[in-house]
């Protein structure tokens, strides 16, 4: 195998798949590792594990790499399927093959050769437990006595692409869709094959290849475009990742020539079954269905009088014999609210709407539940909805897509967030039930869980638009195999992987410094105190306080001559704060209690508030903001030294968007300062400019 065409050094399109040789310890330890035994290769994903090998160690160890099915007297690297393969057999107790489950792996080294065996259930795991093994040699680890057993956390490690058939992508950052142009599928099939690397390589295994929103040409895909589709489902299949398609709600109507979409209408149940037919027969490891439906002018069920759980039955239905999935989204609310109508609370909607079904859904169905209950801001409380329905399968998505964290113009490390959104206690069973265990579907042991996230890739040379936002779809992929890696040792991979700094080097605690301090800074000079938006309408980049203020879409600050804030307490508010456990209500009802960085999320108050940290509100806004932009122009300057210890062109890249934000955290800060100065009329204690 070898890299696409689309390779031009030091661009960052080989991203954390360098296999260059690692700075840490030198490639020289793995020198003896110049052949590979391997059985079974007829399996496109143990072909797959095994070139993937090949082409790794090659450029780590820069030597010629064989591949044989038989053992040979010097050490080799040896990769199979428990119960298939008897060579990797023979090396593992039964204790740890009983361990591996399906998609996991175990890596040992055999002492008494020197060999590495990987072992596991099925090719995917052993597709894993290969790229496992080069990331331990591509970070420079030793491998001299290995002895590792990894089982994914989350079942479910879901990438959702937001790509338009025009080649466009909905909150896309990073240039045009890799995947469709002049409303086709695209022929350059290589860059998906690429893509589809990168993902395996973190562990994900599953994939929507359009825009949840999914028009008319889109909604094609199912029936029309079905064998171009397939052609997708087999590069994505020799990854061990599996193809979804988002569905438009009212496909029959839309692309089936019925006058209803009603989900108890026989016609259109059976209108489903078919064309779910159709989809196995050409895609028979077809996924499922994700469907954004009576949301943001989507159709759904609604219009019948029929509820969620009713459309999605009808879709699970279709799929069942398949064993297929429908993936059924939460982001529903009233997007034609009235400004003036202070009752109506958006935060409140998804649970609203979907807590009341909790028993009603079928089993192949899962419920898709955005971390927070507005949307992806730069930080709001988690969405009460994870977990509030034992009897639902769930999924949590987060958005790498950084659409309200600076478009990929700014760097923003999301890693730190989503870490702590996992690690939220909802106390719904009692303390310890974070966020982390019920989509890991260890509390209430529903037979799906796992993790989806908006992607952030388009057919920018790099990906990712900024080099830097390629850390965020690494880390997505690390942590929902496994949410318990830290986020700064996941930002250590990448670093490593991809600029080859060993962590004792100065470039990369440099690094290591500019992502982990990325999202604080980003937060800064941003919204304050959870009260999110203060964007520019539509395209959302920029500052713009009063943006969605006289707006339809439910998001607001109420910002007067007084003060700022929404007020959700139960006592004199929106009752948001009743949709969690008492515990957890309790500290957000209260003023004493409800943590500074969520204060404006859930109360208004005036701007002489008193934080606990001892400031007034005001005070804190306006020392944020000069904090934070000054601290966007200290990752400006950090990044300055790293110039000479990074390819010019990727040194040139970073610097170039570092400015930008550096500039526009400036712009941020001064129309944030101003608007409440001018709104409060209480000036700096330190005095500094304000217009
Ligand atoms: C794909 C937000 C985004 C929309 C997106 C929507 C969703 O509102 O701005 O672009 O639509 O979320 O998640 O469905």
């Amino acid at each position: 195998m070898e890299y696409s065409v689309h390779y031009q050094p030091g661009d960052g399109y080989l991203a954390w798949l360098q296999y260059r040789n690692p700075a840490a310890g030198g490639a020289g330890r793995y020198q003896e590792y110049q052949r590979i035994v391997a059985a079974g290769l007829d399996n496109t994903v143990l072909r797959t594990a095994a070139d993937e090998l090949v082409q790794g160690l090659k450029g780590i160890t820069g030597l010629e790499i064989s591949v044989s099915e038989t053992i040979a007297a010097s050490p080799s690297i040896i990769i199979g399927t428990f119960g298939a393969d008897s060579v990797v057999d023979g090396f593992f107790s039964t204790e740890v093959s009983n361990a591996v489950q399906a998609e996991g792996y175990a890596i040992q080294t055999d002492n008494k050769t020197g060999s590495i065996v990987i072992g596991a259930l099925t090719p995917a795991g052993v597709l894993y437990g290969v790229f496992h093994l080069l990331r331990i040699m591509g970070t420079g680890g030793s491998v001299r006595q290995l002895n590792i057993l990894e089982n994914p956390a989350n079942q479910l490690r879901m990438i959702n692409q937001w790509d338009n058939m025009d080649g466009s992508v909905e909150r896309g950052y990073a240039g045009q869709s890799v995947f469709y142009e002049n409303n086709m599928i695209t022929g350059q099939l290589e860059r998906i094959q690429d893509y589809a690397r990168l993902l395996a390589s973190t562990g994900i295994n599953a994939i929507t290849i359009n825009n949840v929103n999914v028009h008319q040409t889109e909604s094609r895909l199912l029936t029309d475009f079905l064998p171009d589709v397939a052609r997708l489902a087999a590069i994505f299949r020799s990854y061990a990742i599996r193809l979804f398609l988002s569905i438009n709600y009212a496909s029959t109507m839309e692309i089936g020539g019925l006058e209803t979409a009603d989900p108890l209408d026989p016609d259109v149940r059976e209108w489903w079954r078919m064309t779910a037919a159709a989809v196995y027969e050409a895609i028979p490891d077809f996924g499922g269905f994700l469907v954004k439906a009576d949301s943001e002018n989507r159709p759904g069920p609604f219009t019948y009088g029929r509820d969620h759980a009713d459309g999605a039955n009808m879709l699970a239905e279709a799929l069942q014999p398949y064993g297929g999935i429908v993936i059924w989204r939460c982001f529903v609310y009233n997007c034609k609210q009235d400004w003036r109508d202070r009752s109506t609370d958006r935060a409140r909607a998804a649970y609203d709407h979907f807590q009341p079904l909790d028993g009603r859904f079928m089993d192949n169905v899962i419920l898709q539940i955005k971390n927070g209950p507005i949307d992806f801001q730069v930080r709001e409380p988690v969405s009460p909805l994870l977990g509030a329905m034992p009897k639902t399968n769930q999924v949590i998505e987060f958005q790498i897509a950084q659409e309200y964290t600076g478009q990929q113009r700014h760097v923003c490390y999301l890693v730190p967030q989503w870490k702590e959104i996992l690690d939220f206690d909802t106390q719904l069973q009692g303390k310890g039930t974070t966020v982390r265990r019920i989509v890991d579907g260890s509390v209430h042991g529903n037979p799906y869980s796992g993790f989806a996230a908006v992607s952030n890739i388009g057919n920018d040379s790099n990906w990712t638009g900024h080099l830097l936002a390629q850390a965020n779809l690494y880390g997505y992929g690390r942590l929902a195999w496994n949410p318990g890696l830290s986020a700064d040792a996941i930002a250590g991979e990448w670093i490593t992987l991809t600029f080859g700094f060993a962590s004792a080097h100065e470039p990369f605690q440099l690094l290591l410094r500019i992502l982990m301090e990325s999202w604080e800074i980003y937060e800064s000079y941003t919204a304050p105190l959870g009260v999110g938006f203060m964007v520019n309408p539509d395209h959302h980049y920029g500052p713009n306080v009063d943006g969605y203020e006289y707006s339809m879409w439910g998001t607001y600050h109420f910002a007067d001559c007084h003060g700022m804030g929404v007020d959700r307490t139960t006592a004199t508010g929106t009752g948001y704060t009743s949709q969690y456990v008492q515990a957890n209500m309790e500290q957000y009802e209260s003023l004493d209690s409800c943590p500074d960085d969520l204060l404006l999320f859930f109360h208004h108050v005036p701007y002489t508030h008193v934080l606990h940290s001892g400031k007034t509100v005001i005070q804190h806004i306006y020392d944020t903001h000069f904090e934070g932009a000054e601290r966007a122009y200290g990752l400006l300057s950090d990044w300055k030294l790293m110039k000479g210890q990074v390819d010019d062109r990727a040194y040139r890249h970073v610097e170039e968007r570092l400015t930008e934000q550096a500039g526009h955290s400036k712009e941020w800060r001064d129309r944030i300062n101003t608007y409440f100065l001018r709104k409060s009329g209480i000036p700096d204690q330190h005095g500094r400019t304000i217009y």
